[in-house]
């Protein structure tokens, strides 16, 4: 019996790192007038830390700025990272993977609502979910309201609890080794999508790997 499928957004919903995250990134790096930029490789090895607070204080430290300055750093380049986001998210930049919308047209063909778990900031999830999907998610969870991140299960579980679904009755997609983690710390069932940065990712605590969202092998 299925009562829940919650989604992931960052490499599931939409593929929003290389050209919407890292972006921003470099965007507020820019703004700060710091010669810090991120290419598309570092921007791949950099996603193991879940967070983009999180990511930029590893960062700063690990380029030899002081950890009182890293924190500083970070929080101050992450607010005006998170404004260049949403903005990017507004201007339409940021678009639904393919096979995502006919993915969620099936699920609640079949009476099933879907949610979202996020690690992102609801700052942008917001608007993303809002201009990308129409608003089709019942409960949304980000990273705002739980601060422990992916792989901890705090997302997940916290949609749980909210919807009254006991996880057995629940599905998660996902797109990376952090994701499928967290999913399977609540008790889900995932099913994942590799997508290009995740493509080295572990993800065989998922039931089922697919090869995209439009693999038909997920709807059966
Ligand atoms: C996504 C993340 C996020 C985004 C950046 O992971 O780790 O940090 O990269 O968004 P997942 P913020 O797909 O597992 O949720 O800057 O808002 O954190
Ligand atoms: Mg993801």
């Amino acid at each position: 019996r299925l009562d829940a499928v919650i989604f992931d957004v960052d490499g599931t919903l939409v593929d929003s790192e290389r050209d919407g995250h890292r972006v921003a990134f470099n965007a507020a790096f820019e703004a700060a007038e710091l010669s810090d930029r991120w290419d598309i490789a570092t921007y791949g090895r950099l996603l193991k830390i879940t967070g983009g607070a999180k990511r930029l204080a590893f960062w700063f430290e690990s380029t030899g700025r002081s950890p009182g300055e890293a924190a500083e750093l970070a929080e101050r380049l992450h607010k005006r990272k998170t404004q260049i986001m949403r903005r990017l998210v507004e201007d339409g930049q940021v678009q639904a993977r393919a096979g995502a919308h006919q993915l969620i047209d099936e699920i609640e063909a079949s009476g099933v609502p879907v949610h979202v778990a996020t690690t992102g900031t609801r700052a942008w999830v917001e608007p993303l979910l809002e201009h990308a999907f129409g608003n089709r998610f019942h409960t949304v969870i980000t990273g705002t309201e739980v601060p422990d991140l992916k792989p901890s299960p705090a997302a997940y579980l916290e949609v749980l609890r909210r919807t009254g679904c006991p996880p057995e009755h629940a599905v998660a997609v996902e797109d990376s080794a952090n994701g499928v983690q967290a999913a399977v710390a609540a008790g889900l069932r995932c099913v994942a999508a590799h997508n290009p940065y995740t493509r080295d990712d572990d993800l065989s605590g998922a039931t089922l790997v697919a090869g995209g969202l439009d693999d038909p092998a997920l709807v059966a």
